[in-house]
């Protein structure tokens, strides 16, 4: 899964496909190295962000969704909101990615279920604005694993049919570094939930940390992460993940191929 941020502001890569002609050669350039989807978004969810109005939102992302669509690609649209996801879904957008789970918008539900059209139900704790002091855990894994649960169970009693769903650990969301690792540490725990499993690691701040090592050195800036977000990748792939969400698709591909061809050789 290629990302195209349609915002001004995400942390690693805003700014640059701020624009629907660009955003949507992103989208194609992304298909051309190799990404099987294209998930398009309109509002940043980096730590500290306050949020997009509605027709902001609709403004930036239906267009790109419409562009790409209409070039054959298999669009994601990333919204935490029933009437963006709805108006994507009209425009050709295939499947929802709402970083909340349904919990932000309680259009959210309704509308794909009746959209038919799968969903990703990601971990979170709460808006971007203070994630920070919501990322306190005694076990991560095992309380991830347990308030994704929940909201499955949400989610199905909401009208979405088991079959569509997705679900995703949301690295970074109320997590430290720790908690990051601990879960790309544990992804068959989250595999053992028995749904298609999204991870999106990519240049990410604890991938930084981890760059940065344990000797004081600054973390390299986020588009300096694309090789830490490969082998995330080939760790997903590894584990059984469905899908890995990354900026940077020719070094993803790759390592999901030599994944596949290491697993070909057991
Ligand atoms: N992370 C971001 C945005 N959308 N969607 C899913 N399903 N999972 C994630 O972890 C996730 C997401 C934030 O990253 P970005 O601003 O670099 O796109």
């Amino acid at each position: 899964m290629g990302v195209v941020n349609v915002t001004p502001d995400s942390f690693s890569d805003g700014g640059r496909w701020f624009d629907t002609t660009a955003a949507v050669k992103r989208g194609l350039d992304l298909v051309a190295q190799g990404a099987d989807l294209v998930d398009v978004g309109g509002e940043s969810t980096r730590p500290g962000a306050t949020r997009v109005d509605a027709e902001e939102e609709l403004r930036r992302v239906v267009p790109v969704v419409r562009g790409l669509a209409s070039e054959g690609v298999t669009v994601s649209v990333d919204t935490m909101r029933a009437a963006v996801a709805e108006q994507a879904v009209a425009a050709g957008a295939a499947l929802v990615n709402d970083v909340s789970g349904g919990l932000a918008d309680p259009g959210m539900i309704p509308a794909v279920a009746a959209a038919e059209v799968p969903f990703v139900v990601m971990h979170w704790r709460g808006f971007s604005e203070n994630m920070n002091a919501l990322a306190v855990y005694d076990d991560v894994v095992a309380e991830v694993t347990a308030e994704l649960r929940t909201r499955i169970d949400a989610v199905v009693a909401g009208g979405i049919a088991p079959e569509r769903l997705v679900v995703d650990p949301g690295l970074g969301f109320a997590k430290q570094a720790e908690h990051d690792l601990a879960l790309v540490a544990h992804l068959g725990a989250l595999r053992a939930l028995g749904f298609p499993l999204l991870v999106a690691a990519s240049r990410k701040r604890f991938l930084g940390r981890v760059l940065a090592g344990d000797r004081g050195s600054a973390p390299p800036p986020a588009r300096e992460r694309d090789a830490a977000t490969a082998a995330v990748s080939a760790i997903a792939a590894h584990e059984g993940a469905w899908a890995v969400r990354v900026h940077e698709v020719r070094a993803t591909a790759d390592a999901v191929r030599v994944a596949r061809a290491v697993e070909g050789a057991r």
